[in-house]
């Protein structure tokens, strides 16, 4: 399987984030990149290829235009009013109070197009995520060239970016530019399975509405776990979505037995569905030793994941999400691939 890989990542550099009422480090940093390129380098998983420039006409097709321009020039603004800092947003515009007057003033704009306080955006965000969509526009496009399937290895993750807010360390949601690349490429329907821990809000709320992508997530049940506000099962899409949206809510502590269940109905909606290509936004924090989840699975667990998704048979990118026990990261993440290409 072909990687995508760009030392570009590097340049989205958080300090720290808000955690349990404490600044502590980011869980979200550049080892995490380097540690999968290193296991994808040891096993000879296969070639390691640059991204190639695909400019921001395809990240427009699924972020609002405001929201990519509010986010090539945040941190400018953030340092011209408050130093050279990483930018954190300080409130909201919940409901009773007004979203139709665009603030002028920075912490305002912060507010409005930022869902969480664990987000730090800093000086180098927006090189490192214009590169991260090119990563995951150029493994998509592999798949037009023949390839069965490719490994989008980007960081920071997609799936929390809704279609004009950033969040829970996402900013460009990388797998929905990588679906709506496949449609646009002629893929009639795509799917995109999402194995992180923690729910793809955003990616969900870019395709709620329509009938060509269908969105399939296994995740922690928000009535415990971030992002708490979506991802029930009682989403199931809405117009033309309406049934092109499975939520799979799980227990904490779920094991792999409960997992791969789960993973068994979740492709059976795929089959039914009948999509001509498959998106995976692949996190690996439903590891038992990730420090910020609770989930159960084990290293030999990513192989097995692997060899489910291939059983679809369906030409697919692998899109980097989640996982924060970072030594383990390259052994799950890479797992899976390895799985998948055993099984194929
Ligand atoms: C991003 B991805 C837990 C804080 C959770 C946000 C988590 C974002 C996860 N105390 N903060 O889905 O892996
Ligand atoms: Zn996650």
């Amino acid at each position: 399987m072909i990687t995508v890989y760009s030392d570009d990542h590097r340049f989205h550099d958080g300090k720290v984030e808000l955690n349990d009422g404490k600044l502590v480090p980011c869980f979200e940093m550049p080892r995490r990149a380097e540690l999968v390129l290193a296991r994808v380098k040891a096993t000879g998983l296969g070639e390691i290829v640059p991204p190639k420039p695909h400019g921001l006409d395809p990240v427009r097709r699924v972020h609002r235009s405001d929201y990519i321009d509010f986010l090539s020039t945040a941190h400018d603004e953030w340092k011209a009013e408050h130093g050279d800092y990483d930018a954190l947003p300080l409130n909201w515009p919940v409901p009773g109070m007004r979203r139709d007057v665009r603030p002028q003033h920075i912490d305002g704009k912060i507010g409005l197009y930022c869902l969480d306080v664990g987000t730090p955006l800093t000086a180098g965000t927006f090189r490192a995520i214009t590169a991260g969509a090119d990563v995951a526009l150029t493994a998509a496009a592999l798949l037009g060239t023949g390839e069965r399937a490719a490994f989008a290895l980007t960081r920071p993750p997609g799936h929390h970016a809704t279609s004009a807010c950033y969040g829970g360390y996402c900013f460009f949601n990388n797998a929905a530019i990588a679906a709506q690349a496949l449609r646009d490429a002629g893929a009639a329907r795509v799917c995109v399975l999402d194995v992180d821990y923690h729910h793809g809000n955003g990616t969900q709320e870019i395709f709620y509405e329509r009938g060509d992508v269908l969105f399939v997530s296994l995740h922690s049940d928000p009535v415990h776990e971030y992002p708490y506000f979506c991802g029930f099962a009682d989403e199931t899409g809405a117009g033309a979505g309406e049934g092109a949206n499975l939520n799979i809510p799980l227990a904490w502590g779920t094991d792999a037995t409960q997992y791969v269940a789960a993973l068994d109905h979740a492709l059976a909606r795929i089959e039914a569905f009948g999509v001509d290509a498959l998106v995976v936004s692949l996190g690996v924090d439903t590891y038992k030793g990730d420090p910020i989840s609770r989930f159960a699975l084990d290293h030999d667990d990513f192989t097995a994941i692997g060899a489910r998704i291939a059983g679809a048979k369906h030409p697919t990118v692998f899109v980097m999400e989640g996982g924060y026990a970072v030594e383990a990261i390259g052994v799950n993440l890479v797992n899976v691939l390895q799985g998948f290409e055993a099984a194929d």
